[in-house]
């Protein structure tokens, strides 16, 4: 009924809801396209994985597929250019990390990150969205959930000889974050998504994801804090 509410008062058709849409819809495809291409590239640097992160990389591909369908569902263009702006500073840190062999840092800004970044928006996104947009959003974060258990397993498995670049990734990392969901703050607005949301249900998988890895709540605490100051 709270949700029906919240819908009805939408209207998915406005210029208004459309714009917003234009970005929001943009930064989704590039999220997917950029975490499909960092599980090819992890699939590189992790050969025992190879076959998993293969397949995960191809759940992306598909992801990407069903959010281009939501914004072709509401005669929306996505604005790519601003969305691959918007992830230029994650990308770069993947990259970077990539080159040197920092398949701690990669693991981190792609399997914890980014796929609680969208875990947050999707779980905020789905009681808001069109019908369309819903049934899809609902498949694609299952599947979100399945790939921060990957990076979960593999960091809590190397948890000590992980730690401190997990630390240090964590530091340069969590302050871009914040300063996304800054960004993306007033278009999602439009959404009917408010950024106090997002920021809890971020914080709630994030910490959840860190304590499962091995790390005390003291150091969760710690390591939430950075980004919070910096933002
Ligand atoms: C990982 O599999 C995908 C990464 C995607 C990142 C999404 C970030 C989304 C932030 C904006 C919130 C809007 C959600 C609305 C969905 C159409
Ligand atoms: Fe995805
Ligand atoms: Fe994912």
């Amino acid at each position: 009924m709270q949700e029906f509410a919240v819908s009805s008062e939408l209207d998915f058709q406005s210029e208004t809801y459309k714009d917003a849409y234009s970005r929001i819809n943009a930064i989704v495809i590039e999220g997917e396209q950029e975490a499909h291409e960092n599980y090819i590239k992890l699939a590189e640097m992790l050969p025992e994985q190879k076959d998993e992160l293969i397949r995960l990389s191809k759940m992306e591909n598909r992801h990407k597929k069903g959010f281009q369908a939501c914004g072709k569902n509401l005669s929306v263009t996505p604005d790519m250019d601003f969305a691959r702006q918007y992830f230029s500073q994650l990308h770069d840190n993947f990259q970077t990390a990539a080159a040197t062999g920092n398949v701690v840092t990669c693991l981190l800004i792609q399997s914890l990150i980014i796929e609680c970044f969208a875990i947050a928006a999707y779980n905020i996104y789905i009681p808001v969205a069109d019908p369309f947009a819903r049934k899809i959003t609902e498949g694609v974060v299952q599947d979100e959930y399945s790939h921060l258990n990957f990076g979960e397993v593999w960091l809590k498995e190397h948890f000590e000889d992980s730690k401190a670049e997990l630390e240090a990734a964590n530091r340069q990392n969590l302050p871009i974050v914040w300063k996304m969901l800054n960004q993306v703050e007033d278009d999602a607005h439009i959404l009917a998504m408010e950024k106090e949301a997002l920021v809890e249900d971020f914080m709630i998988a994030y910490g959840e994801a860190l304590s499962n890895i091995g790390f005390s709540t003291r150091d969760i605490m710690r390591m939430s804090a950075y980004g919070l100051t910096a933002a």
